[in-house]
């Protein structure tokens, strides 16, 4: 599997990462130049201040309200204005308020629970079909009406995304019990999936690869077992996957209303 969890950032596998890393980045070395500035100006203040003979502690006259003190804030908070003004908004908007229209999207829904994360396809006529709370059952866990004409090519999997290479897929996220988050490092993407929500996020995978899922969300006993995979293939590899999967769709059964 491609990723790593060492002191670095895991590889980027999204067309937004770079963004990201580019604001993480830039954080971490600006504050390593501070930290390197503060610690000289402190060494300065030990040696420059340091206790001798004959030489009184005073306290130096008031400057009013300006001291050249205050320019080294000055300038942290200017440039952690800029930060957010001109970078992380920016970055935000682009990639967190507006969407990809559906209509010109790869789709997939995720529907998390205690403890997996259960996928649904709208198969090849790219229609998902209805989903009711009344058919969940343990042989039907996203409650999927394969009545619908919609549903008849639909595919659900449990823990296993596989995504297109270059083409942007839109994730509609829900839960059906409790808070999770759905997280996957190398594409630099985390959300929560909220009962009662459908929460649009989307990705446009530009490395193929096999990548985790992990729930960043302590949501019971087992979260940490709650694990699933991506798989980012060439579209045509793609493609064929979701034919052979449609083509082996159950027929439609009557699942019971109840447990
Ligand atoms: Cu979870």
């Amino acid at each position: 599997m491609n990723s790593n969890y060492s002191m670095g950032l895991p590889i980027a596998a999204s067309t937004f990462a770079k963004d990201i890393d580019f604001g993480l980045k830039l954080i971490h070395v600006a504050m390593l130049v501070i930290f390197v500035l503060w610690g000289i100006f402190f060494a300065y203040l030990l040696v420059r201040y340091r206790r001798r003979e004959g030489v009184a502690a005073q306290r130096e006259d008031d400057h009013g309200l300006f001291s050249t003190s205050l320019i080294p804030d000055i300038v942290v908070l200017i440039f952690e204005i800029a930060l957010i003004s001109l970078y992380a908004i920016p970055v935000w908007s682009r990639i967190k308020i507006h969407s990809p229209k559906s209509q010109e999207s790869n789709q997939v829904a995720l529907v998390a629970e205690q403890f997996a994360w259960n996928v649904h396809y709208p198969g090849p006529d790219g229609k998902f079909g209805r989903r009711s709370p009344d058919l969940v059952h343990f042989s039907n866990p996203i409650g999927l009406d394969r009545d619908d004409p919609a549903a008849q090519d639909d595919v659900v999997g449990a823990n296993e995304l596989h995504l297109p290479l270059g083409k942007t897929t839109l994730i509609h996220l829900s839960s059906k019990d409790v808070i999770h988050s759905f997280f996957v490092p190398e594409f630099r993407l985390k959300q929560d999936a909220v009962p009662g929500l459908t929460i649009p996020v989307w990705v446009e995978p530009n490395r193929v690869g096999h990548y985790e899922i992990t729930c960043a969300q302590l949501c019971g006993f087992a979260h940490s077992l709650m694990r699933g995979e991506v798989f980012v293939e060439n579209p045509e590899e793609y493609q064929g996957w979701l034919k052979a999967q449609a083509a082996q769709a159950p027929e439609p059964a009557k699942a019971p209303s109840t447990w």
